[in-house]
C-alpha cells in the first residue's frame, strides 16, 4: 500500500522531518528482523483527534521487548507524549501510528549483544485495511502454517517473524484472494496476516487463543469486552479449519482492519455481512469515536 507521507517523525527522541528519518544498511534490525513494534490508530472526535487505547499497546510494545531481551531507552511515559506529540505536529484528524523499537548500527552478527536500540514513532493517514470492508472480504487457508510458539515468541509483536505473514499474504493476493487465514503446526485456526479471527456459532462468538500462535490482539480484546456489553458470549477456543466453512458469520479485527466482514473462505461462501458482525461493528465505531461514553476510558485525546 503506497504511504500518505506525513510531516514528521519522532525519532530517538525528537521530531524529524519525514525524509530525514533513516538508518544505516548495516543496522542490525535490517538483517536479522532484531525489533519490535506496535500499530496505534488516531480517531476524529467531537473532541479532537484520539487515540485509541493507547496505553494497552505501549503495555504490548514493553512486554514484545522484554520477550526479546531489548532494553527500551524511553519509558512508558515518554512514548505516551511523544506519540501525542508527533499526531499534533503532523496535524492529523485520524491516522494510525507505527511505533518501532529495532537493533542499530554497530555490531554485525547474529549475536545482538552490544547493538544499540532505535526508537521511532511514524503516523500517516490510513484508510481501509483490507479490499471491500463493507461487503466482506474472501479469505485462502494459506499453505504456509502460521509461526509456532516454540519457534519464536509469538506473543511478541516482533518484526523478524512477519516475513511469516508476508508470504501468506502475497500467496492469497496472487491466487485472487483478500487475505490470508493460517492453521498452527498443529491444524488449528491461529490468525490472518494481519487480524484475529471470530467465528459466530449459534449465538457464540468463538476466538483461537493465544497458544494457536495468534497475536493477543487489543482489538480482539476490545470486541470481547464489546460483545460482552452487548450480551453476546465469547468463548476463546481452538477451531478447526471445518468450523471456518460452518460458521454462521465470520469476521476479522486488527487495529488497521478495524472490524471486517468475512465473505468467504477457500470459496465456501459464509454470506453477507450478519447482524452480529454489525451489531459488532457498530459498537466498535461508537468507542473509537467517543460516542460512547462507557468506552472514553479508551481514549488518549491529542
Ligand atoms: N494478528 C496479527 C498477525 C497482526 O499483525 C495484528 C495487527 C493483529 C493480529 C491484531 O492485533 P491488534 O492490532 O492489537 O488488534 N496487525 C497490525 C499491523 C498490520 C500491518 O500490515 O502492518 C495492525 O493492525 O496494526
Amino acid at each position: 500500500m503506497a504511504l500518505a507521507e506525513a510531516d514528521y517523525i519522532w525519532m530517538n527522541g525528537a521530531l524529524v522531518p519525514w525524509h530525514e528519518a533513516k538508518v544505516h544498511v548495516l543496522s542490525h534490525g535490517l538483517h536479522y528482523g532484531t525489533g519490535v513494534f506496535e500499530g496505534v490508530r488516531a480517531y476524529s472526535t467531537a473532541d479532537g483527534p484520539a487515540l485509541f487505547r493507547l496505553d494497552e499497546h505501549l503495555d504490548r510494545l514493553l512486554r514484545s521487548a522484554k520477550m526479546l531481551r531489548m532494553t527500551l531507552p524511553y519509558r512508558k511515559d515518554e512514548l505516551r507524549a511523544a506519540t501525542v506529540d508527533l499526531v499534533r505536529a503532523n496535524g492529523h484528524r485520524s491516522c494510525y501510528v507505527r511505533h518501532l523499537a529495532h537493533l542499530g548500527y554497530g555490531v554485525m552478527g547474529v549475536d545482538p549483544s552490544g547493538a544499540p536500540v532505535h526508537m521511532s514513532i511514524g503516523s500517516w493517514e490510513w484508510g481501509a485495511y483490507l479490499g471491500d470492508a463493507e461487503h466482506g472480504v474472501r479469505l485462502m487457508t494459506s499453505s504456509w502454517r502460521r509461526n509456532d510458539p516454540a519457534v519464536v515468541p509469538t506473543a511478541a509483536k516482533a518484526t523478524g517473524p512477519y516475513l511469516n505473514s508476508a508470504l501468506a499474504k502475497v500467496e492469497a493476493r496472487d491466487a485472487g484472494f483478500d487475505e490470508a487465514v493460517l492453521l498452527s503446526t498443529d491444524g488449528y485456526v491461529s490468525e490472518c496476516s494481519g487480524e484475529n479471527v471470530f467465528v459466530l456459532r449459534g449465538d457464540v462468538l468463538c476466538t483461537p487463543p493465544s497458544s494457536a500462535g495468534a497475536l493477543e490482539g487489543i482489538t480482539q480484546d476490545t470486541v470481547t469486552e464489546l460483545a460482552a456489553d452487548l450480551g453476546i458470549t465469547v468463548r476463546r477456543e481452538n477451531l478447526l479449519r471445518s468450523d471456518l466453512y460452518a460458521a454462521d458469520e465470520m469476521f476479522l479485527c486488527g487495529t488497521a482492519a478495524e472490524v471486517t466482514p468475512v465473505r468467504s473462505v477457500d470459496n465456501r461462501e459464509i454470506g453477507a455481512p450478519g447482524p452480529v458482525t454489525g451489531k459488532i461493528r457498530d459498537a466498535f465505531t461508537a468507542a473509537v469515536t467517543g460516542a460512547d461514553a462507557r468506552y472514553r476510558h479508551w481514549l488518549t485525546f491529542v
